[in-house]
């Protein structure tokens, strides 16, 4: 192993100066093995001899991209109850794709009717009000760009030995979307806040009637009530006809298919903010109100279920990165397991609160690799390592798991998960 990690640490030298290389777009070598030919092998394929096909009401993603899926991991016993991943490893750029957005659904996905579906807000206000879908319509509305990520997001890393999924189908409980609605401050304010609230109780229209409490400041600073999701009406699996989206907040407080906000002195100790989403530390007392998402990082690519065709050969270690916290202001990548790292470029737009997609030109000479990348927030934040995360929070993390991970390319060019060199 060690013999290994030298060797990677000089060639990690020669990536660095060919990555330069290949930035300026002065390169040499080609990119990948292409033909040289000026003949095409086909010369009218069969697609250019008979007209296309028919329009569509409603587009569908090409016959030939059906495999690129969220997986679903219901709980049999319990009906309605589960999740499904957004394929991360599929996707470029930024935004999810509203049919791959991940799910959380605690007990099945609602059939409102908009016409019928009412948002009440009470309790320590002036004037309680109700709100119906087209009354919100008139309201002014606000767009923003942001992940939600579910706090069990990658909780398989606590177990003590690495599962081998798809980088999506072990991290991709978040996503990133563009949520419009109106601001939740502008209707909170109209019903007037009385001294006393601190907290307000969410709450949704699922059968699961799920519930929990969020500090009143949280609401009054950032939190939108969406009605849009990259353009359209909210999929009923992400909480048409609306849905609190709490930028940078942990997954469950972002309440789908809301109905009521009730405004409180003291947070509720709902089950999901007590059973679950809180845990139990290494001096044996527990997390609880654990909003933020910390900063977090994963190459997409090439990840678990790739695999690299060609020695040598240069391939685009892409991936995404954010931060509950703020912006992303770095990103870096090893290919030696943490021996050496260097910067990878970071794609604008930087926004806050969102995926920020990742890349770095890698030389690839066919020996054994350890890729990992390494996330920092503007606060200064870094992502820690497995070993750093598993000693800090103990043997009973469950939640909020953001350590480093380690993708590892065999000679053959196979990629397998492991926990670091
Ligand atoms: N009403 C309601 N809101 C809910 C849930 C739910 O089951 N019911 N699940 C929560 C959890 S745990 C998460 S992670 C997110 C998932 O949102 P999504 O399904 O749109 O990705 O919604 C949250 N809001
Ligand atoms: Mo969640």
């Amino acid at each position: 192993m060690t013999s290994k990690v030298h060797k990677n640490r000089r060639r990690f030298l020669q990536q660095a100066a060919l990555g330069s290389v290949l930035a300026t777009g002065a390169m040499s070598l080609p990119i990948v093995s292409r033909s040289e030919s000026s003949e095409f092998p086909d010369s009218l394929p069969e697609w250019m001899r008979e007209p296309g096909g028919d329009f569509s009401n409603y587009g569908q993603p090409s016959t030939h991209e059906q495999q690129v899926i969220r997986w679903i991991s219901a709980n049999p016993d319990a009906p309605g109850n589960g999740v499904s991943w957004t394929p991360l490893h599929d996707l470029q750029g930024t935004i999810t794709p509203n049919g791959l957005h991940y799910e959380r659904h605690h007990n099945g996905v609602p059939k409102i009717d908009p016409n019928k579906h009412i948002l009440l807000i009470d309790g320590l206000v002036e004037q309680p009000l109700q709100f119906s879908v087209e009354s919100l319509m008139r309201y002014p509305m606000e767009s923003r760009i942001c992940f939600i990520e579910c706090g069990g997001n990658s909780n398989s890393g606590w177990r003590s030995t690495p599962i081998q999924a798809k980088a999506g189908y072990a991290h991709g409980l978040v996503s990133n979307t563009e949520w419009t609605g109106v601001p939740v401050k502008l209707l909170l304010e109209e019903a007037g806040i009385k001294k006393q609230a601190l907290w307000v109780i969410a709450e949704g229209a699922d059968a699961a009637g799920l519930n929990i409490s969020i500090p009143l400041e949280k609401l009054l600073d950032d939190a939108l009530l969406a009605l849009y999701q990259n353009g359209e009406r909210i999929r009923p699996e992400n909480g048409y006809p609306m849905r609190l989206v709490l930028p940078g907040w942990e997954g469950v407080l972002n309440v789908k298919w809301l109905r009521q906000l009730r405004l409180v002195e003291e947070p509720i100790m709902s089950r999901d903010e007590t059973a679950q989403y809180t845990e139990l530390q290494t001096d044996g007392s527990a997390r609880q109100f654990t909003f933020i998402n910390e900063a977090k990082s994963l190459i997409t690519s090439p990840s678990l279920g790739m695999m690299l065709p060609d020695s040598p050969g240069i391939y685009q270690i892409s991936g995404l990165a954010w931060s509950g916290r703020g912006k992303i202001s770095r990103v870096e990548i090893s290919t030696d397991g943490g021996e050496s790292w260097t910067d990878a470029e970071l794609h604008g737009p930087i926004l806050d609160k969102a995926f920020t997609r990742f890349s770095l030109a890698w030389h690839w000479q066919g020996e054994y690799a350890v890729l990992q990348s390494r996330a920092t927030d503007e606060t200064g934040y870094v992502q820690p390592t497995r070993e750093a995360l598993v000693s800090q929070r103990g043997r009973y993390g469950f939640f909020h798991y953001n350590a480093i991970v380690s993708w590892e390319i065999t000679e053959e060019g196979d990629i397998n998960h492991v926990y670091g060199l």
